[in-house]
């Protein structure tokens, strides 16, 4: 059955693929498994046909069948459990990456979205400047941390999966990217995920998005 995502009817990072539903895109992708997408206005999202899906009125969400998912997260595992390629077989390969998962949306994400929010949110208050340079050194200290584990490795824990879909769409956003460009080894990963055909095929197919809107009055 082909599942359907849903994304931004317009993306308001005109199509830099930094909204969520680039992982489950990249993830539909690597494994070759055609997908619809239903495309929402912020105005639909908060609407009961979308809360019945996303009770937290966003994207993405994955509907399938009588399955209803939101969560980008949960998706990639749901992908990764009907098809090969996106987890390991070894059951504690496996357990290593959904770790490496929450590590991506939970450990590394939190100084990175507290970041975000006071690069967009701070701007005209006055406490901003001050408050950078702590933010900022937050930042560094996780992904100094990660970049120590990273080493030369290509993945985050053996081969390719759905850990490094997560944590390279994490480590792609621009609150993200000055900070990374200081630790060469995860510029290189990133550049490795981005490099990635099934990347490239996502990115393009969110992009078309943007490039054809013709939103919703
Ligand atoms: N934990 C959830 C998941 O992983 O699925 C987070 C979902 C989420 O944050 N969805 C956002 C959303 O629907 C879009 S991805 N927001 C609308 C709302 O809450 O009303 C976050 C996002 C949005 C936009 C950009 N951008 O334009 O640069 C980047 C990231």
């Amino acid at each position: 059955m082909t599942p359907t995502i849903t994304a931004f009817e317009t993306s308001p990072d005109r199509g830099k693929g930094f909204a969520r539903d680039m992982q489950v895109r990249w993830a539909l992708e690597e494994v070759g498994q055609p997908y619809e997408v239903r495309l929402v206005s912020f105005k639909a999202m908060k609407e009961p046909a979308h809360l019945a899906v996303h009770p937290f009125g966003q994207i993405p969400t994955y509907e399938e069948g009588d399955l209803a998912l939101f969560e980008s997260g949960a998706i990639l595992i749901h992908i990764a459990g009907q098809h090969a390629g996106l987890l390991p077989d070894d059951p504690d390969a496996t357990a290593r990456a959904i770790m490496w998962m929450f590590a991506a949306s939970d450990t590394v994400k939190a100084s990175i979205i507290e970041r975000e929010g006071a690069l967009l949110v701070e701007r005209d208050k006055p406490w901003q400047a001050e408050r950078m340079p702590m933010l900022d050194e937050r930042v560094r200290k996780r992904l100094g941390e990660l970049s120590n584990r990273l080493g030369d490795a290509e993945w985050l824990d053996g081969d390719f999966s759905i850990a490094d879909i997560m944590m390279v769409g994490l480590l792609r956003r621009p609150a993200a990217t000055p900070l990374v460009a200081e630790f060469p080894n995860l510029v290189a990963y990133v550049e490795r995920g981005k490099a990635r055909p099934a990347f490239q095929r996502a990115f393009d197919a969110q992009f078309a998005v943007f490039a054809n809107a013709t939103p919703s009055p």
